[in-house]
């Protein structure tokens, strides 16, 4: 494949006409050729061509038009930090526009069942994570794939309280994801090690936004070790410690951990021009029933206990980094973090308000800036409604990404990628039923 040249060593003009502060470019054309093999083997109905989840085998091509009949649709977007140092771009105060549960069995259900309340500890607690490990733990099935599948549910419960385009049954969004997807795109310009693969479709205006697990993600989930599924159970035994199912109950850390049970709450927002609704896991809410969503969420967190320069350093420069990008995009004020012993034994607890990360970290030489964040995630966001044009329920933009590589895309109809159920499709009103893969 071509190398391709960052934006700063070319001589493009701005192309997204949006953005007037931007001092260089992080757009480029790129202009690979597509090969008649590509474009057979992905207009093929349901293939699912496992190379394209392998970042080497990744190229970038269009099915339909070549890039040199338009040149819009064949863009790579860089991801270095340095071309997305400016001014903060506008994020509006997330609002909840409702919530969702699921159960032990992972069912839906349109309402806050499973919100729980979080319970203030013992400065030093002793907590023992590591309890019920063996013989108190239903985990989750993490093969089942389940997409967008929570939220299109919720989307069409509560159709009626969401506004509407004017003129037409389009949802007035830009972009419907996860939060946990916007996460990772605000913490790409700092990340070296995991790369990532969206899947993208365009729905009666809308950009859908799923994530594909990656073959190295995939390799990794199964080749965990022991040692990794037991801390992972010790951060949700960290939240039975810290929540109570009332707001006038106590923590029961005798009873089940069981990780299909979830809260999630769903706001809308707008990141300069583009319009967001998003749902996200919380943890638990303030007992107060006087502080309104999402300012009484609460997001707890396990870290290893501090205790040299080093370690507070690392913890600054890459916990805090995703701890901020993971409760600032849903507006969840504060993060409560138990600090375990290598044992697994909680010996200290703290708060961390969401507000003063930032002032945390502004002594830490090379850190992460909040702003580099931001400006990255709205313009890929640009990005995105640049290349994914076609209107299509079954039309994936694969688009991916891998560190010190720039974003690249490949368009693939009716593949497995495709990922909005038809039982979605259909009741949102579609005409283009007859493409649609289930
Ligand atoms: O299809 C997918 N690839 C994903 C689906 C990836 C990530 C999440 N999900 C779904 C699940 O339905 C989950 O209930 O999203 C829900 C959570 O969404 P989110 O809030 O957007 O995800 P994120 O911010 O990454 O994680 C929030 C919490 C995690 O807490 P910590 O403190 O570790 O950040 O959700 C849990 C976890 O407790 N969580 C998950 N739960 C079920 N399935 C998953 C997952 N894949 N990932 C994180
Ligand atoms: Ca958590």
């Amino acid at each position: 494949m071509r190398r391709r040249k960052k934006a700063s060593e070319r001589g493009e003009c701005d192309e997204d006409g949006m953005d007037h502060h931007r001092s260089r470019r992080p757009f480029s054309g790129s202009h690979h050729r597509q090969s008649v093999y590509t474009r057979d083997r992905n207009d093929r109905k349901g293939r699912c061509d496992n190379s394209l989840l392998r970042p080497r085998n990744h190229h970038q091509w269009q099915s339909g038009s070549t890039p040199e009949q338009n040149p819009l649709t064949s863009q790579t977007l860089s991801t270095r930090k340095e071309l997305y140092e400016r001014d903060f771009p506008l994020y509006k105060q997330p609002v909840e526009v409702g919530c969702f549960s699921l159960d032990a069995q992972r069912r839906f259900f349109n309402d806050g069942r499973q919100m729980r309340y979080y319970v203030e500890p013992d400065k030093n607690p002793n907590f023992d994570l590591r309890d019920g490990y063996e013989d108190r733990y239903v985990k989750r099935d993490e093969s089942v794939k389940e997409k967008l599948d929570h939220i299109l549910r919720w989307i069409l419960a509560n159709r009626l309280k969401l506004k509407s385009k004017a003129s037409s049954h389009a949802l007035d969004f830009d972009f419907v994801t996860w939060r946990g997807h916007l996460t990772k795109l605000l913490t790409t310009p700092y990340e070296t090690r995991d790369g990532w693969l969206l899947a993208v479709t365009k729905f009666k205006d809308t950009l859908y936004i799923s994530e594909v697990e990656t073959e190295a993600a995939r390799r990794d989930r199964e080749n965990r070790p022991e040692w990794n599924h037991k801390m992972m159970y010790w951060g949700y035994k960290f939240e039975q410690y810290m929540c109570a199912d009332n707001a006038h109950g106590l923590p029961d850390s005798s009873g089940v951990v069981n990780t299909n049970e979830a809260f999630c709450t769903v706001v809308q927002t707008r990141l300069t021009d583009h319009k967001l609704l998003f749902s996200g896991e919380v943890d638990c809410r303030d007992k107060d029933p006087s502080v309104p969503p999402p300012a009484c969420y609460v997001e707890l967190k396990t870290s290893a206990e501090i205790c040299t320069p080093k370690q507070r350093s690392n913890f600054h420069r890459f916990k805090l980094l995703k701890w901020w990008a993971q409760s600032f995009l849903p507006g969840v004020p504060r993060v409560v973090a138990g600090f375990r012993d290598r044992d697994g034994t909680v010996v200290s607890v703290d708060t961390f308000p969401i507000a003063k990360v930032s002032q945390l970290i502004k002594n830490e030489p090379n850190c992460w800036k909040p702003t580099v964040c931001m400006n990255f995630t709205c313009d890929f966001l640009s990005f995105l409604k640049r290349i994914a044009t076609e209107d299509n329920p079954s039309v994936v933009y694969l688009v991916s990404w891998e560190p010190l590589k720039d974003v690249t895309y490949s368009v693939h109809r009716d593949s497995c990628f495709s990922f909005l159920p038809l039982w979605y499709v259909e009741a949102m009103g579609s005409c283009q039923d007859s493409h649609h893969q289930p």
